[in-house]
């Protein structure tokens, strides 16, 4: 595929992770225009590299005509939440929602990955606006904690190092990191009702300020 025809197919990629970022960071916006804690820290997104799509379809055996089914993560959405229970928060606002369709779920959080790698991912439907007419894509979500971010920040960085093949007493110490995660979060959570009364408070303090 040359490249012209490449920057036609990621187009509407582009156009669903700009939109969607938008309508996430709308939503902390509502919710801390309203002095409410948000579920959502962050977001952020990306559209696949086309040697990141062209090396997963030959490692997946997909042919050029099912590429825009079979490779699911095209378009991809991170949302970052401070808490493990705000996971599920965001999942179901994400449900409720009219212009997304949830297709697929996998939920590496109770279902931790060999490598110690922990998210829920929901694969989606959106639809986008072209001129063409309407694009139904599929769009990757991953949800996750900044605790697991950072983990898996890391390990994507030295599995770049490594090209995949991370020396096993490396990929032990982060196992170990990854147990320590699990212990983290569940520490946070613990202590999440003094940090949300303490953020709602300061967020209220910041809202009167630019009401005056
Ligand atoms: P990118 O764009 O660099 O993030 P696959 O794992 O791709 O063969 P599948 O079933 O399509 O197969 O994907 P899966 O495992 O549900 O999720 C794929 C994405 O989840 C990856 O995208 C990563 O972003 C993330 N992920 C999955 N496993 C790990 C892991 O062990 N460590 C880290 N750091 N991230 C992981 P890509 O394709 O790697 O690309």
């Amino acid at each position: 595929m040359d490249i012209l025809l490449w920057h036609e197919i990621l187009e509407p990629y582009e156009l669903a992770v700009k939109e969607l970022q938008v309508k996430f960071r709308h939503l902390i916006k509502e919710h801390h225009g309203k002095g409410m804690y948000s579920p959502i820290e962050s977001v952020s997104g990306r559209v696949k590299s086309v040697s990141s799509i062209l090396e997963k379809m030959q490692r997946k055996g997909i042919v050029p005509e099912e590429m825009e089914e079979q490779v699911e993560d095209i378009a991809g959405i991170r949302i970052i939440c401070q808490f493990v229970e705000d996971i599920e928060k965001v999942a179901d606002l994400i449900q409720k929602r009219s212009d997304i369709e949830i297709k697929s779920e996998k939920d590496y959080i109770r279902h931790m990955k060999d490598s110690g790698y922990r998210s829920y991912h929901l694969i989606v439907y959106y639809t986008v606006e072209t001129m063409n007419g309407p694009k139904r894509i599929q769009v990757e979500i991953q949800i996750r904690t900044m605790a697991m971010d950072f983990w898996a920040t890391i390990e994507h960085s030295l599995q770049y190092k490594y090209k995949a093949n991370i020396p096993d007493h490396i990929r032990e110490r982060l196992s170990a990191a990854a147990k320590a995660i699990i212990v983290l979060d569940n520490e946070m959570s613990s202590v999440r009702s003094e940090i949300m009364d303490a953020q709602n408070s300061s967020q209220m303090q910041r809202n009167l300020i630019t009401d005056i």
